[in-house]
């Protein structure tokens, strides 16, 4: 999650985490209850003209070559011996899908939309009831590079927003996040609504507003709705005290978010410290419910987890639940998935690794579809959508590009997946990382779509 132009950035990035990781825990600045006025949603007609997802080509089929046997009508009764007798190459066998290997994407990423200029970093989607998707627009990318210019006056211009994804692919302004009363800045990520379509759930993941002393400012708000899932009234701050907030969900009455880099690391030099982070819940009636340091022993943690990537230390991030209700947490810096058995939901233990595979480097948001029984994850590392199957926890590759600008819908860095009817849409972040596929920020901004059969 560092943004990195440069060589130099880079190292400038890591010694970013390197600061967070060691940096002194702040006090919680108890934050009042928002009430900003919710702004009415400005809709931007303009906005629409750029959706022209173009169809890339079929993939043709693999042809598997014939092999054509040598015909030798004549029966040549001696081998000369110049002429060494042709080795008949041997037919390899037809791979059944079993054998395959799972890193072989099995589908290429198209575009969905090109997002004008001022949308740089798209991060977090929900899917609403109605078949429109509500996708956050941090902007931390833009953001950044200010800061890298001018710490002292930077803004964020363009501001963050919220964006509506219509079911036939308009592209709407949905919302202004509120600005943290401390800050002055708003950071949307991960986003969820609550099964009666009454609320959307928002994080404001603040380690952006300072990364080298970020302290325990993010949070996660709620958002009332309309009947239409148009904000209709004052956010509300539910949860607040944790460093990274950044994936949420909601399950029978609980409202679940993971924190990405919960515990600094006592010494940010030692490569060889894990990095914890977890996962938190409250009742969706505990609104104001405000975390206590150190937080990994706070009563509202559900589990926690390891990170063992020196560099970069990026735990706990996309958060889903299968038909039973377990809960499934990706571990962003090492590509690993951790899952939390139904019966230990709330016991604070650590959730050992529940799977993970060579060709899976990066578990960024992960997304379980009924429909197909799979869970898709966000490979920003890899750059790749991976599925992971719940049953035994093999891992396929769906999708999967080069290095590229995001043109024509190829993956560019993707940090979020959602699947709407057959589709999987993909949030393509484009915020280089070390490591990653990804080298550049780049136009176009995009969100792409993979369809399934
Ligand atoms: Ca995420
Ligand atoms: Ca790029
Ligand atoms: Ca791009």
């Amino acid at each position: 999650m560092f943004r990195i132009l440069k060589t130099t950035r880079l190292l400038a990035a890591l010694c970013v985490v390197a600061v967070l990781a060691g940096c002194p825990k702040t006090e919680q600045t108890p934050t009042p209850t928002e009430k900003t006025p919710v702004k009415s949603p400005a809709k931007t007609p303009e906005l629409t003209p750029e959706l022209t997802p173009e169809l890339t080509p079929e993939l043709t089929p693999e042809l598997t070559p014939e092999l054509t046997p040598e015909l030798t009508p004549e029966l040549t009764p001696e081998l000369t011996p110049e002429k060494t007798p042709e080795k008949t190459p041997e037919t390899t066998p037809e791979k059944t899908p079993d054998e395959a290997d799972p890193s072989k994407p099995l589908k290429q990423a198209e575009l969905l939309l090109e997002l004008p200029d001022e949308y740089s970093t798209p991060d977090g989607m929900c899917l609403l009831p109605n078949g429109d998707v509500i996708l956050a627009v941090p902007n931390v990318n833009s953001w950044l590079a200010d800061v890298a210019e001018d710490p002292q006056n930077a803004v964020q211009d363009p501001p963050p927003a919220l964006l509506k994804i219509t079911k036939d692919n308009q592209l709407e302004k949905y919302y202004d996040p509120p600005r943290h009363p401390e800050t002055g800045t708003a950071f949307p990520f991960g986003m969820c609504i609550d099964p009666g379509g009454k609320n959307l759930y928002i994080t404001d993941l603040q380690w952006f507003s300072n990364t080298a002393d970020p302290g325990n400012k993010s949070r996660v708000l709620r958002i009332p709705l309309d009947e239409n899932y148009d904000p209709a009234g004052d956010p509300v701050v539910v949860i607040e005290g944790i460093v990274v907030a950044n994936a949420v969900i909601i399950r029978d009455g609980y409202l679940y978010v993971s924190d990405t880099t919960m515990v600094p690391k006592q010494d940010p030099a030692d490569k060889t410290e894990p990095q914890i982070s977890g996962i938190f819940r409250v009742k969706l009636e505990e609104e104001g419910t405000k975390l206590t340091l150190p937080s990994i022993e706070d009563p509202h943690l559900v589990a926690w987890i390891k990170t063992f990537n020196p560099d970069c230390t990026f735990g706990a991030d996309g958060l889903t639940f299968d038909a039973e209700g377990n809960l499934y947490c990706g571990n962003f810096a090492d590509g690993t998935i951790h899952k939390i058995a139904v019966a230990d939901l709330g016991a604070g233990k650590e959730a050992p690794i529940w799977t993970k595979a060579d060709h899976m480097k990066c578990c960024d948001g992960i997304f379980y579809d009924a429909r197909t029984e799979k869970i898709y994850v966000a490979d920003s590392i890899a750059n790749a959508v991976q599925i992971v199957d719940p049953k035994d926890g093999s891992v396929q590759t769906l999708a999967v590009d080069e290095e590229n600008d995001g043109t024509g819908g190829k993956l560019d860095q993707p940090c979020e997946v959602l699947v709407r009817g057959n589709e999987v849409i993909v949030s393509n972040m484009d915020f280089p990382l070390p490591g990653g596929v990804n080298q550049t920020w780049d136009k176009p901004y995009t969100i792409s779509v993979i369809k399934l059969d």
